[in-house]
Parts: C-alpha cells; sequence; structure tokens
C-alpha cells in the first residue's frame, strides 16, 4: 500500500494523533518550575488540607467581593470559620463555577470525594488522617509530580531556621532563591545581612554589592538552589539606575553567572492594591518586555527565565523570546491561570516558539493545590495541542507516537529540568 502523504514507519493516522496527544498529556509526568510549597521538614510552612485549600487568597477575593464583608471581619475570624464562610458564600449560595472554586471541587473529587454529599465536614475527615508525609506522596501522585521548585525567601526567620538545621532532603523539591526582599525593603535585610556576617548597608554604598553578590552565591550552594528569583512590578525597566536596576547589576545577575544558575524574572504585579486584603490584595498591570529584550542583549551568557502577568504583555514578550534563546518563557502566572487565557497563550507560544517554552507552573501554596491546577492545566493545553498537531498531520507531517510522547514530556519536564541542570 503507498505510504500515505507525511508518512514514515510507525506514523499515525490524523484520527489516532489527537487521542494520542491527549494521552501523552494525561501521562506525562510534571516539573512544576515554580511553586509555594516546602518538603514535610519545614514544617508549617507546608500550607496544606481543606480549610487552607477553600481559603486560598484567590477565595478570599472572590468570597468578600461576592458578600460585601469587610475584609477586615474576614480575617477576624477564626480559619476554620473563614472556610466555613466561603463555602457558604461560594458554593452553596451560589454556583461554584470561578476557576478557584471549581479547583476546590476537582481536588476534592480527585482524592475521591463527592463535593456536593460530603461537604466541608466530609472533606475535613479525609483529610484528618493524612500526615504531612502521606499528605506529599498523595497530592504528588495525583499531579504526577516528578519535582517541583519551591519558593525560598532567605530573609523569612521561620525558614532561615530550617536550613541553619540542615537535615535530609526530599529529592522532589528544590529550591529557588527568592530575593524581592533585597528590592522591597533593602534596610531590613541589610541589618539581617550584616547579623550575618556581610558588610551591606541600607543604601546599598559602601561594599554593598560585592557583598550582596556574596550572600547570593553562598545562600544559592547553601541550598543547592536551581535558579534565583524575583517578582517585579509592572514599571520594570532595564538599563536602570533605580535601587532594583543596580542590586540586579551589580550583584544578583553577577552572581547567577558565577553560580551558573537562571535568573527568574516574574513582572507584572501591583502590590497592595488593597491592602487590607493581604494577599489577595495584589493587582496586575501591563509591563515592558522591551526591557527584558535589553536585559537579555546585555547579559548573553545568563540564562532568564521570565514570565508576566498581564495578558497584555503576552505576545510581546513571546516574539521577544524568539530573538532571544537565553530568554525562557514560563507559565501562565497568577491571573492568567484561567482555561480561556491558558489556551490563547499555549497556542500563540506554539505557533511562535515550537516546543521551546515551560506552557505552566502552578504557583501552588496549598499542597492540595497541585492537583486541580495540573488537571485543569493539561486539560486546556492537551486540547491545544491536539489541534496543533491535527493542523501538523494536514500540512503533510504525519507524528510517529513516540515523537508525540518526546515532545509533550518536553514540555511538561524535559525543557524545565534542562533549563535548571537538572538530569
Ligand atoms: O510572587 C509570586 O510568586 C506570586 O505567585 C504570589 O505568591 C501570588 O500571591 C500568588 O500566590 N499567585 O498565585
Ligand atoms: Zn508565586
Amino acid at each position: 500500500m503507498a505510504e500515505r502523504k507525511g508518512s514514515r514507519a510507525g506514523s499515525l493516522s490524523r484520527s489516532a494523533v489527537e487521542k494520542a496527544v491527549r494521552d501523552a498529556v494525561a501521562r506525562a509526568r510534571v516539573f512544576d518550575l515554580h511553586t509555594h510549597l516546602y518538603e514535610p521538614r519545614f514544617r508549617t510552612l507546608l500550607v496544606r488540607g481543606v480549610d487552607e485549600l477553600i481559603t486560598y487568597h484567590y477565595l478570599i477575593a472572590e468570597a468578600t467581593r461576592a458578600s460585601g464583608l469587610d475584609p477586615a471581619k474576614f480575617y477576624a475570624m477564626p480559619k476554620a470559620r473563614q472556610a466555613e464562610f466561603i463555602w457558604e458564600e461560594l458554593f452553596v449560595k451560589r454556583s461554584p463555577v470561578s476557576e478557584a472554586t471549581r479547583g476546590v471541587l476537582t481536588t476534592l473529587s480527585e482524592y475521591g470525594l463527592d463535593p456536593r454529599r460530603d461537604g466541608l465536614r466530609g472533606a475535613r475527615k479525609f483529610f484528618k488522617s493524612l500526615t504531612p508525609e502521606k499528605h506529599v506522596d498523595l497530592a504528588f501522585a495525583k499531579a504526577r509530580l516528578a519535582g517541583v521548585v519551591m519558593t525560598n525567601d532567605p530573609f523569612n526567620d521561620a525558614e532561615h531556621a530550617v536550613w541553619e538545621r540542615g537535615g535530609r532532603r526530599d529529592e522532589r523539591f528544590h529550591a529557588a532563591l527568592r530575593i524581592d526582599p533585597l528590592v522591597v525593603n533593602l534596610p531590613e535585610c541589610a541589618r539581617k545581612l550584616r547579623a550575618w556576617g556581610y558588610e551591606v548597608d541600607g543604601d546599598f554604598t559602601g561594599r554593598s554589592a560585592p557583598e550582596v553578590r556574596r550572600f547570593v552565591g553562598d545562600r544559592v550552594r547553601r541550598m543547592d538552589a536551581r535558579y534565583a528569583a524575583m517578582s517585579f512590578t509592572p514599571d520594570f525597566a532595564w538599563p536602570d539606575d533605580r535601587l532594583q536596576g543596580r542590586v540586579l547589576r551589580e550583584a544578583v545577575i553577577p552572581a547567577c553567572r558565577d553560580a551558573g544558575v537562571p535568573f527568574a524574572l516574574m513582572i507584572g504585579v501591583r502590590r497592595k492594591v488593597r491592602p487590607e486584603l493581604g494577599d489577595a490584595g495584589d493587582g496586575v498591570g501591563q509591563g515592558a518586555p522591551s526591557a527584558v529584550a535589553r536585559l537579555c542583549a546585555q547579559f548573553p551568557d545568563v540564562t532568564f527565565l521570565c514570565t508576566m502577568l498581564s495578558r497584555l504583555d503576552q505576545h510581546e514578550l513571546t516574539v521577544t523570546a524568539r530573538k532571544f534563546a537565553n530568554l525562557k518563557l514560563f507559565g501562565c502566572w497568577w491571573f492568567l491561570n484561567n482555561p480561556s487565557i491558558v489556551a490563547e497563550m499555549t497556542a500563540m507560544r506554539v505557533e511562535l516558539l515550537g516546543l521551546t517554552f515551560v506552557p505552566q507552573h502552578s504557583d501552588a501554596r496549598i499542597l492540595d493545590q497541585v492537583v486541580y491546577k495540573w488537571k485543569h492545566s493539561k486539560e486546556t493545553i492537551a486540547h491545544v495541542l491536539a489541534g496543533k498537531y491535527a493542523d501538523m498531520c494536514d500540512a503533510g507531517w504525519r507524528p510517529a507516537v513516540e515523537e508525540i510522547k518526546r515532545d509533550v514530556n518536553a514540555l511538561f519536564s524535559g525543557n524545565a529540568m534542562e533549563w535548571l541542570g537538572i538530569s
């Protein structure tokens, strides 16, 4: 029989391609490039369980908005009462159709519960029996996680104490050195840095630059951090003679280059738009991908991971990534992590970057979120990819199933692990 156009031994028929893509995505092991999770040895820093899941700050914003309750009154309630309030406002009085409420349903259902029948009470009973270690194993298995990267703040006293104590590490958890405080609150950081033996001044004068560079290098080594990271407000600029530009240019970027680790820029957060909402009070603003381009051009030997928070920046940032091989785009961050936007961003990235990006990270703060964030993201990304592979067949190139698995595994773990030098 004549070879079908675009085929070779093992090629799939067009009708088989879409299913092969969906199966490969469903089976793919995931390396989660950015989370706020912690190994169990960090004890209470590892946030888990149904009350935490329901009082995720996304749901606090939604519930205080829906009810009109003053945030201060909400935060004055004990955690269990906060969860009951959110459950009542967003699940009972109204259907849980938002992405964050649907996420709670997905997670409880994936754990074998019936959210409607079991409700908050039944869910609480289920979680009661889980030790931190068993809970991590369960959530990681459900989300098919091969590994996650934490967000490690060297200036957080509780976290610092655990690093100082040392101890066997859980190899599924990788460290990332998160150093926003260096820019957001240098005077406080300088006080701690001096106590740790680094000659750093609150106004970044004297020997501050080489000493911050030494500190970043020391902490990267101590944590075996896979990258250093900062979030930036929409006015991120490059070049930049403000404090943040100097800290980056004179200390952080040289330290990343010395250590051979990437620097991650997370750009576009408008901090404390509504301070009384706490973690739920941040907003989003359009940034300048052109500043990222100038940074990548100036440091061609440094790898820059980047995710921007505004939907308005995505096309320009993706085109910028076509110009700079050292610019690595990852995830649909925070307010972008909604199916409608994940679909749009993933299609655009495949069309402009092929397979050379990381489509998603979970940003999970609560352990159980990885279950729903990855299920939802995989569904959306699989749908987009299936269409792209079908289009490829129509253009005359029928893939083999092994090729589809190769590509899908690159997107869900291979690319990220390669960027971070993890074998
Ligand atoms: O700065 C960050 O890493 C953000 O992800 C914030 O933690 C944000 O509050 C968040 O949780 N987004 O999902
Ligand atoms: Zn985050």
